[in-house]
C-alpha cells in the first residue's frame, strides 16, 4: 500500500513537472555563437550577440534549434557559401555577421580537450568538427573553402554526461590567433543535421612545462568533475541510499528511488517522442 501511495505521488510529480526548456543541442565548450548568445548564454549582452539577435530578427530563446532537414552528408551543398553559421536559416542569420569580437574561447593550439556539446533530450548520431584554414579572416564572410577539408575530430554517439555530450580530442596544432571550430551534428535517429560556429583565439603551445595551462582553459572538466563531488558530499543526507546500508528505512527509499528512475525513464522516452515529431 505505502508503495502503491508512493507510486501514485512520483507519477502526480513527473506529470506536473515542465518539460525541459531546450530539446536539440549546440556546442558550449568551445562556446558556440548561438550558445553564447542565446537565452541562456553568457555573452548575451556582448555588441556582437546584439547585433546578430537584430539582424536574425530572433532573441535566440530557440538557441539549440539550428538544424536542417534531410541533408544527409551533403552539407556543402546544402549550406551556401557565407551562411555557414547559420546553415541559411533567415532566423539565424544574424550569426553569418563577419566580425572581430564575437566571443571567443581561449584555446592551446595541438591541446586536448573535453568538448561538450549540450542537449536535454538524447539524439543518436555522429559529430564532425573542423577548423578554419591558417590566414582565416573573421571580417569576411565564411565559407566552405575556409576550413578545412577534413575535420580535426569526428564522434559517434558519444556518452552524455550532465546533460552534455563529452567529446574528448586534440586540437589542431600550429594554429594562432582567431579561429573558427565548425560542428557539423548529423543525428542517425531524426532527419537533422545540426551546425554550430564556435569563435576560439588559439595560443601556440608553450614549452612542454606549461602543460598545466590547458587544464585553465578546459571549462568542460570542471563541470565535469563536478557531478563526482557532489556525490562524496552527499553520503551524510538521509536521502542517498548507497552508502548507509544499515538504516531499517533504506529498502523504501532505495525502492522509490528505483520507481523514480524508472518514471523519468518513461517520461523521457515520452516526452522525445513528442519532441521528434515536432522535428519534420
Ligand atoms: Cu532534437
Amino acid at each position: 500500500m505505502k508503495v502503491l501511495g508512493l507510486l501514485a505521488v512520483v507519477a502526480g510529480v513527473l506529470l506536473v513537472a515542465p518539460p525541459p526548456a531546450s530539446a536539440h543541442g549546440a556546442l558550449t565548450n568551445p562556446v558556440s555563437r548561438l550558445a553564447a548568445c542565446g537565452a541562456e548564454g553568457d555573452s548575451a549582452g556582448t555588441a556582437a550577440c546584439a547585433a546578430a539577435r537584430k539582424a536574425s530578427r530572433n532573441d535566440f530563446e530557440d538557441w539549440d534549434n539550428l538544424r536542417l532537414p534531410d541533408v544527409d552528408g551533403r552539407d556543402r551543398e546544402v549550406v551556401p557559401d557565407g551562411k555557414l553559421c547559420s546553415a541559411g536559416l533567415s532566423r539565424y542569420q544574424g550569426l553569418d555577421l563577419p566580425r572581430e569580437d564575437w566571443p571567443a574561447t581561449a584555446l592551446t593550439a595541438g591541446a586536448d580537450l573535453t568538448f561538450a556539446y549540450r542537449g536535454t533530450i538524447p539524439h543518436k548520431g555522429t559529430f564532425r568538427l573542423f577548423v578554419t584554414r591558417d590566414g582565416y579572416d573573421a571580417t569576411e564572410p565564411l565559407t566552405w573553402s575556409d576550413l578545412e577539408t577534413k575535420p580535426f575530430l569526428t564522434a559517434k554517439d558519444p556518452a552524455m554526461r550532465s546533460g552534455s555530450y563529452r567529446i574528448k580530442g586534440e586540437l589542431p596544432s600550429g594554429k594562432t590567433g582567431r579561429h573558427l571550430i565548425y560542428t557539423i551534428w548529423e543525428n542517425s535517429d531524426t532527419p537533422d543535421t545540426y551546425y554550430s560556429c564556435s569563435d576560439v583565439i588559439f595560443k601556440a603551445a608553450a614549452a612542454k612545462t606549461t602543460k598545466v595551462q590547458p587544464s585553465a582553459s578546459e571549462s568542460a572538466p570542471a563541470t565535469e568533475a563536478a557531478p563526482p563531488a557532489v556525490e562524496t558530499t552527499a553520503p551524510p543526507a538521509a536521502a542517498d541510499p548507497e552508502p548507509v546500508s544499515a538504516t531499517s528505512a533504506l529498502p523504501l527509499i532505495g525502492g522509490g528511488a528505483a520507481l523514480i528512475v524508472l518514471f523519468g525513464a518513461v517520461y523521457a522516452i515520452l516526452l522525445h517522442r513528442t519532441r521528434s515529431r515536432r522535428h519534420d
